[in-house]
């Protein structure tokens, strides 16, 4: 935990600097194991879950009865919460569903734009220490809401070759079309590039390891799109004197135990609220089962303490968090003021986990500064926009002049050819 009070304004980018995430050493690997599955398909991927995850399988593909199995092994309390999620995550992406509008920019020129699915996507779920059966949710709602033919997902077995029943559950409650049992890199490489059972997708998404992150990047070599360059997950939380240490704290641990590489900062502008939230981040810290995780993550972050909301703001856009909490009594008064920021969580009781989870929101937000550049999943991410046009010939008359001067003044003269011919043809009818 590194504590600062009243850092001088030129210190600040240092002070909140990510850790470097080293690259170079990876690229390698990414690529061999690229090759593996280029050349041996299904068979790399069984070999690679036998030396990755342990798990000797012979079939990558889960079986319907799998799928069916996994109902009955969840809880009928958990497949309700799931259910709820569910339908805000629906509601909320499904009020991103925009009307077609056609604009007449010059008298006979009709332009406008249309939504058509990415047909087949591709989702990746990390197994690991926690089963992300949340971040299903995320990706295959808006997915299929989009109207995405395919939507495959790839998640690593167990050692038992078996996947978290959870997981199994949302995918098939959200419409995904095939499960994998393979994880990592080669996942990622066998829906970039396609093995006998997988089809190669258009888009991947979800997050991941170093490797995951590095594997998407180098999918991108194979006209593959991904949703966002990632890395670990992140929280600012900026509170004042109204904020209640003990929400801040629980907040701030909720994302630091993501994992060792989490990084977390805290920004308050009331000595007090700040001594007691550190106070109380160690004593919560202390009855958390991943407190191990936790502990290591806030060994990279800041608790640092400010003369005013609007110096704690500026700070946080630079920053520019994957998630912000405003624990602020008036926080409407400084929404405007947020310029960079994956998604923003307003007053004591709205807590992260709410859009980690289930208050409708995406989850799959930028990290590592990319809130500056990059928005977060959403149905757009799911569709491509294509533009339509059509002009009458009156349309043309009234903007060929324009498209023959410019296109002369470009040197291309068969584009200029294009409008004048038809423009010829007009007059020598008439
Ligand atoms: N906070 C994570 C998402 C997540 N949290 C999934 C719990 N489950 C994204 O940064
Ligand atoms: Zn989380």
């Amino acid at each position: 935990m590194q504590i600062n009070k009243y850092p001088e304004r030129k210190s600040w980018s240092e002070l909140i600097k990510r850790p470097v995430i080293k690259r170079e050493e990876i690229t390698e690997i990414i690529s061999q194991i690229f090759q593996k599955v280029k050349e041996n398909g299904d068979q790399a991927l069984i070999d690679f879950n036998k030396k990755f995850d342990g798990a000797e399988i012979k079939n990558i593909k889960v079986s319907e009865k799998e799928i069916e199995n996994a109902e009955s092994l969840i809880s009928n309390e958990l497949k309700e919460a799931i259910q709820q999620a569910k339908e805000n995550i629906t509601k909320f992406h499904a009020s991103q569903i925009t009307a077609v509008e056609k604009i007449e920019t010059t008298k006979g020129v009709v332009c406008w734009r249309e939504n058509r699915a990415i047909e087949k996507v591709g989702i990746y779920i990390p197994g690991g220490t926690a089963p992300l059966f949340s971040t299903v949710l995320m990706l295959a709602i808006p997915a299929q809401l989009a109207g995405c033919k395919e939507i495959i997902l790839c998640t690593p077995p167990d050692k038992n070759g078996n996947i978290n029943p959870a997981i199994l559950y949302t995918a098939k409650l959200c419409g995904v079309t095939q499960i994998f049992k393979t994880g990592g890199a080669q996942a990622i490489a066998a829906m970039a590039l396609g093995t006998e059972s997988i089809s190669n997708v258009y888009k991947i998404f979800g997050p991941g390891n170093q490797y995951v992150v590095a594997a998407k990047e180098f999918a991108q070599n194979y006209n593959v799109a991904i949703d966002m360059p990632a890395g670990p997950s992140e929280v600012l939380v900026i509170a004042d004197e109204k904020a209640i240490p003990a929400f801040c704290a629980a907040d701030l641990l909720s994302q630091a135990e993501h994992g060792s590489d989490s990084q977390v900062i805290f920004l308050s502008t009331d000595e007090e609220i700040f001594n007691q939230t550190i106070e109380e981040t160690e004593k919560q810290l202390k009855e958390l089962p991943r407190n191990q995780l936790a502990k290591e993550a806030l060994k990279n972050s800041h608790f640092i303490l400010l003369d005013t909301v609007n110096e704690a703001l500026e700070l946080s856009n630079l920053y520019a968090p994957e998630h912000l909490i405003l624990a602020l009594e008036d926080f409407e008064k400084y929404i405007p003021n947020i310029q960079n920021a994956g998604s923003v969580f307003l007053g004591n009781y709205s807590c992260e986990s709410a859009g980690d989870y289930a208050s409708g929101t995406n989850h799959t937000l930028p990290t590592n500064g990319f809130a500056k550049n990059y928005s977060g999943v959403s149905l757009d991410s799911f569709v491509k926009k294509i533009t339509f046009q059509n002009l009458s010939q009156k349309g043309l008359q009234n903007l060929g002049k324009t498209i023959e001067i410019m296109a002369e003044a470009e040197g291309l003269f068969a584009h200029k050819n294009a409008v004048s011919i038809r423009l010829k043809q007009e007059n020598e009818r008439v």
